[in-house]
């Protein structure tokens, strides 16, 4: 069971044709001038953004990666042809470090952008550039500059607006595939979604907002327990989070224990806005809890069903509240 939000590439670009030291040769004339053309450009290793892709799957079994060479330089000034690039799609989300260095070569955040993590070698020279008043017959030509080669840690944070925060089994899949079009898997035993979804949510004047379903935590998550603190990772960038309790379970301790495993992780996480969901109303007779929920804390709450539709509106009404208010913060 393991969750693609991490790879490791050995990635090579391709080296640059050299140049070509050669002499045209025609019928008539005795000493043709330097004529030998450049090499082409290496091919570059480049990561590209894909909106349609939320795990680094494709890239766990590619843990070798080249680009093509470029071609040598021909007779006539013939330019080589440059080397295809490698391209790699990947989610948005995606940020790439240089494993030894630790610098952090850069982020894709757009589909369709491009980022190069490897850069190929430039063409050599053909020797026709280096003719010259003095030497009118140069033998020397330029090889071609080696690709770039070196180890990638790629790393994914999903982009999104919403963060859905629970422990297992506690709605999260069934409330993205009720607001969305995703079809995430949904059952009845923890740990059904081992990757995240993502799901575009709009209501009816064309508002949207993206809202990403992670695996579930659970209890000392932090300390790497269980399936770990890769889940929290993915939270790290949402800019609302909504908790989830199922209204069967102790809400208040429940919540409570989510905002540990969450503090004990990075305390910052706790200054995002949050809303609390209470789900599954359905369950309970006339949708009603059987004591209120008493929490320390002055955190929203919203009752909701999934399955029946109860207050989905008003939840989404509620999120798209903060939404606008975090953008007109941010804005400031
Ligand atoms: N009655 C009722 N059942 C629900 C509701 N929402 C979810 N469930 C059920 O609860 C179980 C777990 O739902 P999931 O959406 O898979 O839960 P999850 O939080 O995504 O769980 P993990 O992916 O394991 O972390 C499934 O059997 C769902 O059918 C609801 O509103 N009412
Ligand atoms: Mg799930």
């Amino acid at each position: 069971m393991r969750f693609a939000d991490y790879a490791k590439i050995y990635v090579t670009a391709g080296n640059g044709g050299s140049g070509m030291a050669h002499f045209r040769r025609e019928k008539f004339v005795s000493k043709g001038g330097p004529d030998g053309g450049d090499g082409g450009k290496g091919g570059d290793v480049v990561l590209k953004g894909n909106v349609q892709l939320n795990t680094l799957l494709d890239l766990r079994y590619r843990k070798y990666i080249k680009a093509k060479h470029g071609e040598h330089g021909g007779s006539s000034r013939k330019t080589g042809k440059d080397g295809v690039p490698e391209i790699l799609e990947v989610p948005l989300g995606t940020i790439a470090y240089d494993a030894d260095t630790k610098e952090r070569i850069g982020e894709i955040t757009e589909d369709g952008q491009k980022l190069v993590i490897a850069k190929g070698g430039r063409g050599g020279l053909g020797n026709w550039h280096f003719k010259s008043a003095t030497n009118q017959t140069p033998q020397h030509a330029q090889v071609g500059e080696e690709g770039e080669e070196r180890s990638v840690e790629i790393e994914l944070k999903l982009i999104a607006d919403v963060g859905l925060v629970g422990f297992p089994n506690a709605g999260k899949s069934t409330l993205l595939a009720a607001m969305s079009e995703a079809k995430p898997k949904i059952a009845d035993y923890p740990f059904t979604t081992l990757e995240p979804n993502l799901g575009v949510v709009t209501s009816s004047d064309y508002r949207s907002f993206v809202m990403a379903d992670i695996p579930g935590i659970i209890e000392d998550a932090h300390e790497g327990k269980g399936l770990g603190l890769r889940f929290l990772r993915h939270i790290e960038r949402n800019s609302l989070l909504l908790f989830m309790v199922a209204c069967t379970a102790d809400i208040a301790g429940e919540y409570n224990s989510l905002l540990h495993e969450l503090k004990a992780y990075r305390p910052d996480l706790l200054d995002k806005p949050r809303l609390l969901a209470i789900t599954k109303l359905d369950l309970k007779p006339g949708f009603r809890l059987d004591t209120p929920v008493e929490i320390d804390d002055d955190i929203e709450m919203v009752e909701i069903s999934s399955a029946t539709g109860h207050n989905m509106e008003t939840l989404k009404e509620k999120i798209w509240e903060k939404l606008q208010r975090i953008e007109k913060e941010e804005s400031l």
